[in-house]
């Protein structure tokens, strides 16, 4: 059996997390022949490390093969210690009346955090995934911190867009989501972010064809793109959970399987018209476990570059209310 890998998971006992450990346990994240020792995060508040016991006693009921450890942990230099992943999926939500600056300033706070003892602590090979929001200026927030670990060490999440545009165009066209490929989502995690449908296929063939309604591809459908989180929380009463645990399985599977063409949010280098320093969603190829290219070269139009510069100008805007904390 391979020796097994340290996977550090923040925010444990919440939703998400409730949807996604069973997932990693069972093997759904790194293979079916993968063992895995889960080291679960939690703020150091009774009520939390409780229902994370809660968590931790039904992982054990499940007795998974793979599963070769748990470690409960408080404290940051517990949970993150020699980790080989660390999904960082906690984070403070928007309470009534905050303002969203507010809410980067105080998320900003455990990401610095975070991302200095990741650094510290975690192992050689370490990969950061940021799920909690704003996902992609926590995640640049995390890596500014980082001395040892470089930038492409830590990505965030738009997964969980591409997969739900990914549905929509497969309904749209009444054909399986299978028959889709090449979606790929440009920019924040946030509703300004943008599916960049002409590039996308179905069954081969470019989708924008085989749709034939710009005007829905342009209104509707990027707008549903962008809401749909919106849409869940209005239905549900709570923000998506099974679906963006999901999206997270696909995010780490897909990276660290070589070949995988993806979205990812990673440090933008200017590439698309992003300011340097942001992080935005683009289309990787992963190259080897952990380690992806991005792909360059897509063409845009002029929609699609009103598009990219919208969620660039919300995300320089996100990197300016936390200016002073980037390490
Ligand atoms: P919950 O509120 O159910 O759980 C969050 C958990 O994080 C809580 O148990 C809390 O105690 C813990 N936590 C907070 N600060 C922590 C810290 N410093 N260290 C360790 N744990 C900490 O939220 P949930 O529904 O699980 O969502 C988690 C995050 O994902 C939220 O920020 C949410 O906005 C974000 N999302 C991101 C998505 C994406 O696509 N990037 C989609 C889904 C989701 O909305």
């Amino acid at each position: 059996m391979k020796p097994a890998i340290r996977v550090a998971v923040t925010g444990a006992a919440g939703q998400i997390s409730y949807s996604l450990l069973p997932r990693i346990a069972s093997g759904a994240m790194f293979g079916p022949d993968q063992p895995v020792i889960l080291q679960l995060l939690e703020v150091p508040v009774e009520k939390a490390m409780k229902a994370l016991e809660g968590v931790a006693m039904e992982l054990d009921d499940c007795a998974f093969p793979l599963l070769q450890g748990m470690v409960l942990a408080d404290d940051a230099k517990v949970g993150f210690k020699d980790a080989n992943w660390c999904l960082l999926v906690g984070a403070k939500p928007r309470g009534p009346g905050m303002e969203r600056a507010d809410l980067l300033k105080d998320n900003g706070k455990i990401f610095t955090t975070q991302g200095r003892i990741i650094d510290e602590v975690a192992a050689e090979n370490a990969r950061v995934a940021v799920v909690g929001n704003p996902a992609n200026t926590n995640a640049m927030i995390a890596a500014s911190m980082a001395r040892r670990l470089t930038p492409d060490r830590f990505t965030a999440m738009v997964r969980l867009d591409q997969n739900r545009a990914q549905t929509m165009l497969a309904k749209k066209a009444g054909v399986a989501t299978t028959e889709v490929s090449e979606i790929f989502i440009f920019g924040n995690h946030s509703p300004t972010m943008f599916p960049a449908f002409s590039h996308a296929k179905i069954q081969g063939q470019a989708a924008e064809k085989l749709v034939n309604d710009r005007a829905w591809l342009e209104g509707e459908f990027c707008e549903k793109v962008g809401k749909r989180g919106a849409a869940i929380i209005a239905a549900r009463g709570a923000s998506s959970a099974t679906s963006a645990a999901n999206a997270l399985i696909d995010h780490v599977r897909d990276l660290v399987t070589p070949g995988k063409i993806h979205s990812v949010a990673v440090k933008s280098e200017g590439r698309y018209g992003f300011d340097p320093n942001v992080w935005a969603g683009m289309p990787v190829k992963t190259t080897s476990p952990g380690a992806f290219e991005v792909i360059t070269g897509i063409e845009m139009d002029d929609f699609a570059n009103s598009k990219i510069a919208a969620t660039n100008k919300e995300l320089v805007e996100e990197r300016s209310f936390v200016a002073e904390m980037l390490g």
